[in-house]
Parts: C-alpha cells; structure tokens; sequence
C-alpha cells in the first residue's frame, strides 16, 4: 500500500493564450480581448512573445508597487535589457529601480510638482483660449491635427524651453518611437524607428543641450538642479529627454481619445457643457475609458507568486493598464460606460508606485485647460467621418479625426 502523502500543489501554472496585444485588428478595440484576458484568470501567458501578463485591477495594482519583485531596470518594455541592447540609452528615470531611481525622481517630481506648475496655468488658459477660438472660427476641422498636437506642442514644449523650430516635424515620431519600443521589435517599430532615425533622434539630443533651451523653462531647471549638485551634470539632458519622450505624444493622445469619447457620448458633454468645472473630473474618466498608454512591463527578479500563480525569475510581466481601467471587478458592472460622473480616481492610467508618471499633474492640466475652454464655447462635438487610428505598440490614439464644432 502506498502510504506516501501527497502534497498539495499551492500553485497553478499560467494559462496560456497565443493572443496578441499588437495586432492591428486588436488595438482598433481591444476592449473586448481584455474582457477575454481577464477571464483567462489573475495571471495568463503570452506564448506568442513569451511573457506573463495581467490584465485585472487588483493584481496590477500591487505588482506596480512591488519594484523589488518586479523591476524596471531591465526595460519596462518587451525587450530585456539583460539579454538584448536597447535602441537607445536607457532612461535615467523609468528604467531603472531603488535607491537609483529615487535621486531623479525627486529632481523630476519637484519640477512637475502642483505648486511649481500651477505657475504655468495662466499662460496654458491663454493658448488654449486662442486655440478653440481658431477651432470655432473654422467650424470643421481635424481634432487631431489642429487641436490635440497643436495644443501640447505649443504648451509643453514651451514649458520644457526649447525652440519652436521643428516641432512640428520632430516631437511626435520621437515619442512614437519611444512607445513603440515598449512592445515587440515588430514591423512596426522597425518603420517607426527608421523613420525616428531620419532627423527626430539627433533634434532631440540637440535641442535638450543647455544653450538650446529658454532661460526659465523645465529643461533649464534640470541644468540648474545639476548646478546645484542635485545631479550629475550629464543626467540633465538625459531628463530633458525624457520630459520630451514622455510629455508629448500622450498627452495629444489624451485629448484625442477625449474629443472622440464627447462625440460618440453627447449627453455626457452635456454635463460638462453646462457646468465646466466638471472637466476635471471629466478628464479623469476619459483616462480611465480610454487609457492612453495601454500595456507596460516589468521583470522578475525572483521566482514569485501572484494570485497563486508562480512566475519564474527574470521573466517579463505586461501589465494591462488599459484592462485594469474597465475592469468590472474594479469598477462594477458599467465599466465599460463612459460616465464623467463617476468616481474614477484610483484608475491606473498614470500608472501608481514610485514610477507613477512624473508629470501626471501637467498632464491633467493641459487636459483640463482644453476641456473646460472648449466646454464653456462649444455646445456639441460632431463626428463628421471615420477617425484614422494611429497604431503605437503601447499607446492608443489618432492620426486624424474629422469634427465639426457647434458654438454654443
Ligand atoms: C523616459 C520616458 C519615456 C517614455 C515614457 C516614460 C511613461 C518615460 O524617457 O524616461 O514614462
């Protein structure tokens, strides 16, 4: 008679799924595949690019605020920084982890914190006001081009300090690249990256040198840090880039994302038309409907267990952001309604832990700056064809999209 015991087995492997996050047909609506990614259970594994994945509020949650166990320092893309050289030199910031990390995240977070950018309110009312008089002026216009670049392109970029002269042609396909190289090295990213090679890459290096940048703008602030011995005196420019690499793109995102979700939702507009001091809070549900950036990673240092699922060491986790933000189990069942009434803080778009995006707070203000401009003036949104989605490796947003504005 076998007498041995049997040890209960306390963990489960992953399912698996050959689902894939990049996909073109997936990321026109990848709300239904998240539903079906978090049905998959806690944690799932992508046996297309060979990595975890969590796709539900409450386990995402904690592995954000975990950087020992799930580190940043290894790429929080894909790629691990390990085994494979990245495109380009890694962030001082976002790329790398505890007591590293905390020393330009202080810097970081000083610059962009409530009080030093509230400074910065007045003169983002001024250009907003001017821009949603050009938009009314015209009646028909393309949001993305003439509204959601326009507007952080002028604001942000000024804020930061560098010059206007090239813009227009540089800022966005660098940030393009940047999002981009957070998923696989798929078709593309080897465009986008060719593309970013043909002038954006050497702009950026260029125009974050210290005699390129504006005597009171964020940029010259970080060589003042350096200065004064808050930093080595090359990780200025280094944060320099990465205000451009992260502030741009996403923010336009954010607005396009927003102008789509008031046309397809008019009676949610409605609210905030007849009471623009919602447009705060109207910004935040459009963060959490239509999360800008949509998937991250980390890496394992250690074997560990989530949910009951055990991971290896040293293996990539992509945290569903994007997912966790329509999560039912998180948001109830009207998750996946659009309601710029409901309480969506605690939604992760901005991320959360000690890599929480930086510049969350400039990030709301711009958002809120337009919101409440265009809300105040414009008494309907109208979709007037079909927007053309930009397709980005890890954010969501448009290339074009054809409106009509009705004044109030
Ligand atoms: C950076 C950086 C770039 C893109 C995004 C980001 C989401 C940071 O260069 O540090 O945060």
């Amino acid at each position: 008679m076998n007498t041995a015991v049997t040890v209960e087995r306390l963990e489960a492997d992953a399912p698996s799924t050959d689902y894939d996050p990049y996909a073109n047909e997936v990321l026109d609506d990848p709300y239904p595949h998240y539903e079906m990614l978090r049905e998959l259970g806690p944690v799932f594994y992508l046996t297309k690019y060979k990595a975890y994945g969590i796709a539900r509020h409450a386990e995402i949650d904690p592995v954000l605020r975990d950087p020992a166990t799930f580190c940043s320092s290894a790429g929080v893309g894909l790629a691990n920084f390990h085994t494979t050289t990245p495109w380009r030199k890694p962030s001082i910031i976002l790329e790398v982890d505890p007591p590293m990390h905390a020393r330009t995240r202080k810097v970081m977070g000083g610059l962009l914190s409530p009080a030093s950018i509230n400074r910065m309110r007045a003169m983002f009312e001024r250009e907003a006001e001017e821009l949603v008089d050009r938009v009314l002026a015209k009646g028909r216009f393309d949001a993305v081009t003439d509204l959601c670049e326009a507007y952080p392109l002028r604001v942000f970029a000024d804020a930061v300090g560098i010059p206007r002269e090239g813009r227009d042609k540089y800022l966005l396909p660098y940030g393009d690249m940047v999002f981009n190289a957070f998923g696989p090295v798929n078709e593309r990213f080897k465009a986008c990256l060719a593309k970013a090679q043909d002038g954006a890459i050497d702009w950026i290096a260029e125009v974050c040198k210290r005699e390129n940048l504006t005597p009171d703008g964020l940029g010259m602030q970080l060589y003042k840090a350096a200065d004064e011995g808050l930093l080595e005196p090359e990780e200025a420019p280094m944060l320099v880039r990465t205000m451009l690499s992260a502030g741009l793109d996403t923010t336009v995102f954010t607005l396009c994302n927003a102008m789509l979700s008031f046309s397809r939702f008019p009676d949610q507009w409605d609210l905030v038309h007849a009471n623009p001091s919602m447009s705060r809070q109207a910004l935040e549900e459009v963060l959490r409907y239509e999360s800008t950036f949509h998937s991250f990673y980390r890496t394992t240092t250690r074997e560990v267990e989530v949910a009951g699922v055990r991971m290896p060491a040293e293996q990539k986790v992509c945290v569903f952001i994007g997912s966790a933000n329509r999560d039912p189990r998180r948001w109830g069942e009207t998750a996946d309604k659009f309601d710029v009434t409901r309480k969506a803080a605690g939604n992760l778009a901005f991320g959360t832990g000690i890599h929480g995006c930086a510049g969350q707070m400039i990030a709301r203000l711009e958002g809120e700056i337009v919101l409440a401009a265009l809300a105040r003036r414009v008494k309907r949104i109208h979709l007037e064809g079909k927007p053309v989605i930009h397709y980005n490796n890890s954010v969501r947003g448009y290339t074009s999209m054809p409106v009509r504005v009705e004044a109030a």
